[in-house]
């Protein structure tokens, strides 16, 4: 009997759409590829940085990594990093830390970042500033041309003594690009928002192009009553971006 040969033609798959949260998880894990054991490492906050907490946590307690020490960029991340028995100590013990793993608001071409809407960016700043490598990790909704351009919030962190005062000298300082300046509070009691230093947060929004960033830093910082602001420029050392076509690595 003659055999036939036929030709099967490829099973035809449909596009795999994957969702915000597994494109997160997929940039968490890859970032965590770069961690070894004996690193001191800062452990950030936010959706995107959990998955890489939490695989942290996993692989110490399968024994593939060693000798870690956490140093949590949040009250929140603390908590996570307890509860999976991730040793924590803190920057005045470790001063300098090898590697932070953190997500970010915003992300433009030259790796500067929008943090803190999420409500942390102190601690982040101070850890993430003290790191040899700081590696970045998001999804491609976080792509940005110009920081601040996107009409979303750039957070600044204020003491509470007469915010309103603050406030007003922060929106006056870009008076021409036309920027409002909001204290951010909770939806259901009005009650303002406080950060884990016990401080509050203004949010900006611009409806202009900021223009140059260093310039719009430093003038935020003079202010008396700043704390800090979620610009964070010039810090991350590589970013990771999750989008549908794949992951991409980008290195300063
Ligand atoms: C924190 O988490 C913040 O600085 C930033 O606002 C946020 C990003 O969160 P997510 O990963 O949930 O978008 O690092």
């Amino acid at each position: 009997e003659a055999s036939m040969m036929v030709s099967t033609p490829p099973p035809s798959r449909p596009p795999v759409f994957l969702s915000q949260d597994e494109l997160k998880k997929i940039a968490a894990y890859k970032a965590v590829d770069f961690v070894e054991s004996g690193m001191v490492l800062g452990l950030g906050t936010g959706s995107t940085a959990k998955h890489a907490v939490d695989r942290i946590g996993e692989l110490l307690k399968q024994g593939k990594l060693k000798n870690i020490i956490g140093i949590p960029t949040s009250k929140m991340t603390h908590e996570q990093a307890l509860s999976l028995g991730i040793p924590l100590s803190d920057l005045d013990t470790y001063p300098v830390v090898d590697l932070a793993i953190d997500g970010a608001d915003e992300v433009d071409p030259y790796m500067n970042l929008v943090k803190g809407r999420g409500g942390s960016l102190l601690r982040e700043k101070m850890i993430e500033g003290a790191c040899k490598k700081f590696v970045v990790i998001v999804d491609e909704s976080k792509l940005v041309k110009h920081l601040g351009g996107s009409g979303l919030a750039m957070p600044v962190e204020i003491v509470p003594f007469c915010w309103k005062f603050t406030a007003e000298k922060l929106k006056l300082l870009f008076g021409d690009a036309g920027c409002v300046a909001k204290l951010r509070t909770f939806k259901e009691n009005g009650e303002p928002f406080v950060t884990d230093n016990r401080n509050y947060i203004i949010d900006l929004y611009f409806k202009k192009d900021i223009g140059d960033l260093k310039a719009a830093s430093d003038a935020i910082l003079r202010l008396t009553g700043v704390v800090e602001h979620g610009m964070f420029l010039d810090m991350a050392t590589t970013v990771i971006v999750a989008g549908e076509l794949g992951v991409t690595l980008k290195n300063k």
